[in-house]
């Protein structure tokens, strides 16, 4: 694990160094009322650390995550030996249309559900306030990472200020009176379920609990148990809280402590678990979490409120100004978020907040995703139930693929690497999973996963296999395994980490794909987690080969194929795959023009159902462009009319990204302001329909669901730059409403940095960083090239997909930086 890390570090250290820091425009979310719901409370967070702030003046609540903490501990990798047995027979019933019988029958091939993320537990802040509050504001400021909450009280200015740093990873928080000695407050501790509270002789207000061993949910109906009891072996956490004061008194009960009488107070927040990797029991073999939460809270203690405020910014500032984006010179009016929301989707423009919610993206991905930790769940870090909604886990049929998709394009490429050791840890789990549950090689991951790396089939015999069964999650990750070499160009990453597990994953697919009437398909195969009609009248679920798992492995070996090219190495794999690729399952085009998503031309149960699966080859594939075959393009374009511009949160996310891959901006644009709707849901599982965000700017699948605001980041980041293809077009899909703007520091594959400036639909000015060195090519529709000072430049028209463009490459040196001419 240390090895790993430390040889991350060094491979980025080439991309981190290069990166020109920029001037950044301050983003305020800011709000008149205190948070009435967890949905209007403001996220902070380190990576690990998270809160939630609520931002009431008499009661405050700040709600705390720690990233590691889940139910569960390392998973049983063989829970049904029964399992091989079935795959034959599957297949028999479904090469007879005997969709029911293999419905059954896949039943029998899944395991356990998942673990569950969970929260740790609550701040409470009584504040004595005798009289009304005026002057009321909260916000959190995503330039620097600070939220602060401010209130007037009898002519006393009261403030807040609370952030959660990533170099001395602790939570602060300043409270702060304009009068000398006005703050008088207890602080208390909870959590929802049963713990132990206690204050230490040295005033440490202590809360500490241990969480169950097993979510049980299907089984044990009872809300789930926290215990401090030796015989339960569930991971342990606690967090501690100090204060200290220049002049306050500072006391306190058995379990709160109380400040009177002070003008300032900073409150230190440290906090830990026993998690000691995916495979340790995280009882016995835990972590000693109370030592962690003791000497990380007096490390921090050792500094003042100063210096601890300016490494966190600092910090964070050093991710956060990478990229710059400026839209129709935009200013923020001065309203609350609520009410410039409310007068958007009335159809008034507000650039800004485009901005601030493209920045806002990349907030929570530095808050939520930090080399060394586990990957940002559905809800990222942040979490305040028990039960969250689909167990806080991670869903690899679109979720976690898509919480990642902005990490590399928006300059955050460091933050995909949890990802990328979670991945290492779901092939170590997989390779028994493909081998128990199928026989086959290689490995594999199914619909879920969670901190204990899970891959199996999940359902426990009960699950629909529209999702349960889903078998398709190491190829599809294996993409983001490549993607990160093809933006960082490091080839020694490639060969010693992505290259071995992209091999592997495709040994899995080689087993798992079959020959029928000529073609290589797979079956058992769903389309997560879409239902279709058959002509002989029943719905199904499951089917063969269906048109995602095509392109998903086209993708793989595709990729596979050209890594052998670039490593000079395995050439008769490569020459495998290539047969093996040939004979996929043809993608076809259906009677309304539409992809066929299916094996034959069926309709669908739900036509605007939230999944697009079918497109993957657009996005995030790179089989399906314009601008390599205009038939398949439109036959994607129909598909997306027909599904519509609704959906869920992340779906609406992923339809930005399929229309900038369209080039088609102004209709991105259009789910990029629907995305923006203000949610009146905040509770109800809602799939049909109905995404949005919340007052706090989060995403709404309706729950939360972090995807969608990571989603739409990344889209903004597909309308502005593009590289799947290889070469680099500029402002690709630009909408009308951005007349002129600018953006710096987006990156492209092959680890360019992009600054540039556009007016009325075109560049005026550009430059590219090229962080590596290496070649650079422009795809653009009007000439543009990049001025490395050679008198002859290469640059030719080419027709792609109809069109002409002119494609113009240069010879690049390593940390320079070149201006782009534009005719
Ligand atoms: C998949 C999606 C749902 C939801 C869940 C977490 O099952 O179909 O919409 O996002 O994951």
């Amino acid at each position: 694990m240390v090895t790993a890390k430390m040889f991350f570090c060094s491979f980025f250290f080439v991309a981190c160094a290069s990166a020109v820091f920029s001037q950044q425009k301050e983003y305020r979310l800011w709000y008149k009322q205190p948070a009435k719901d967890w949905n209007e409370a403001l996220p902070i967070g380190n990576g690990r650390l998270g809160a939630m702030i609520f931002g009431r003046p008499g009661t405050e609540l700040i709600q705390l995550n720690e990233q590691t903490l889940w139910t569960g501990g390392p998973v049983e990798l063989n829970p049904n030996p029964e399992s091989p047995k079935y795959l034959q027979p599957v297949r028999e019933a479904l090469f007879k249309d005997s969709i029911a019988q293999a419905i059954r029958l896949l039943r029998k091939m899944q395991g356990p559900d998942t673990e569950m993320y969970q929260p740790l537990g609550d701040i409470i802040i009584n504040q004595q306030l005798n009289g009304d509050v005026t002057n009321y504001t909260r916000e959190l400021n995503i330039t620097n990472a600070v939220a602060i909450t401010k209130f007037t009280v009898n002519g006393v200015n009261y403030s807040r200020e609370i952030f959660s740093s990533a170099p001395d990873q602790v939570i602060v928080i300043k409270l702060r009176a304009s009068k000398a000695k006005a703050l008088n407050f207890t602080v208390d501790a909870h959590h929802e379920l049963q713990y132990l509270k206690f204050v230490t002789p040295l005033k440490s207000l202590v809360l500490k609990g241990k969480a169950r061993i097993t979510n049980d949910e299907r089984r044990n109906p009872k809300p789930l148990l926290y215990t401090d009891n030796a015989d339960c072996d569930g991971m342990r956490f606690q967090f501690r809280i100090d204060a200290v004061s220049p002049d306050g008194v500072i006391s306190n009960t058995d379990s709160s402590i109380i400040v009177a009488g002070a003008t300032e107070v900073i409150l230190y927040v440290s906090a830990a678990t026993s998690f000691n990797g995916y495979d340790k029991c995280p009882d016995k073999d835990g972590k000693d979490e109370q030592m962690l939460a003791i000497l990380g809270q007096m490390a921090a203690m050792k500094k003042n409120y100063t210096q601890l405020l300016s490494a966190h910014i600092k910090d964070y500032q050093k991710y956060f100004n990478r990229v710059s984006l400026s839209l129709n010179n935009a200013v923020a009016p001065n309203l609350p978020i609520n009410e410039r929301l409310a007068n958007y989707q009335k159809g008034a423009p507000d650039f800004e907040l485009e901005e601030l919610f493209f920045q806002f993206g990349r907030y929570l991905l530095i808050s939520s995703s930090r080399p060394g930790g586990v990957p940002a769940n559905l809800q990222g870090i942040w979490n305040h139930l028990i039960r969250p909604s689909w167990r806080s886990n991670y869903t690899t049929n679109i979720n976690l693929q898509m919480n990642y998709w902005l990490a590399e394009q928006t300059n955050l490429g460091e933050m995909s690497l949890p990802l990328i050791e979670h991945i290492r840890r779901m092939a170590k789990n997989g390779t028994s999973t493909a081998k128990n549950y199928y026989n086959m090689k290689g490995w594999a991951v199914h619909h879920n996963s969670d901190i204990w790396a899970q891959t199996n089939p999940v359902g426990e015999g009960n699950g629909d296999p529209k999702w349960a069964n889903w078998s398709l999650g190491s190829p599809w990750l294996s993409q983001h395994l490549y993607e990160h070499y093809r933006f960082t160009a490091d080839k020694k990453y490639l060969k010693e980490i992505a290259y071995p597990l992209m091999k592997a994953a495709a040994e899995f697919c080689l087993d798992w794909l079959v020959e029928k009437d000529g073609v290589l398909v797979t079956a058992p195969s769903t389309s997560p987690e879409n239902v279709y009609l058959h002509p002989n009248g029943f719905k199904g679920t499951v089917t063969i080969a269906s048109a995602m798992d095509m392109e998903i492995i086209w993708d793989l070996f595709t990729n596979i194929i050209e890594a052998t090219e670039v490593l000079g190495i395995d050439k008769d794999f490569a020459t495998l795959l290539k047969e093996k690729r040939s004979r996929l399952n043809p993608l076809k085009i259906g009677k309304k023009g539409n992809l066929v998503e299916w094996y034959d031309d069926w309709e669908d149960d739900e036509p605007h159902h939230r999944h697009v699966s079918h497109a993957f080859g657009l996005h995030p594939g790179r089989q399906i462009s314009p601008l390599i075959d205009k038939k398949y393009a439109d036959a994607v374009t129909k598909t997306l009319e027909i599904r519509g511009d609704d959906g869920t949160g992340w779906s609406i996310a992923w339809k930005i990204n399929f229309w900038a891959r369209l080039l088609d901006g102004d209709h991105a644009y259009t789910l990029y302001r629907n995305l923006l709707r203000l949610t009146k849901e905040y509770s109800t599982e809602v799939y049909t329909g109905g995404g949005g965000v919340y007052p706090n700017l989060f995403d709404a699948h309706p729950p939360f669901q972090i995807d969608g605001n990571f989603g739409a980041t990344a889209g903004v980041a597909e309308m502005l730059v593009q590289s799947q293809l290889n070469e680099i077009q500029l402002l690709p899909a630009l909408p009308a409403a951005w007349k002129e703007g600018h953006v710096k520091g987006l990156v492209a594959r092959g680890n360019f940095e992009i600054e540039m400036w556009w007016k009325d639909g075109k560049l005026t000015k550009g430059f590219i960083t090229s962080r590596v060195g290496g070649r650079c090519s422009l795809m653009m529709p009007y000439p543009v090239i990049i001025k490395t000072g050679r008198k002859t430049v290469d640059i030719a028209v080419v027709k792609q997909g109809g069109t002409e463009y002119f494609l113009s490459s240069d010879t690049t040196q390593k940390g320079k930086r070149y201006e782009l001419s534009v005719k």
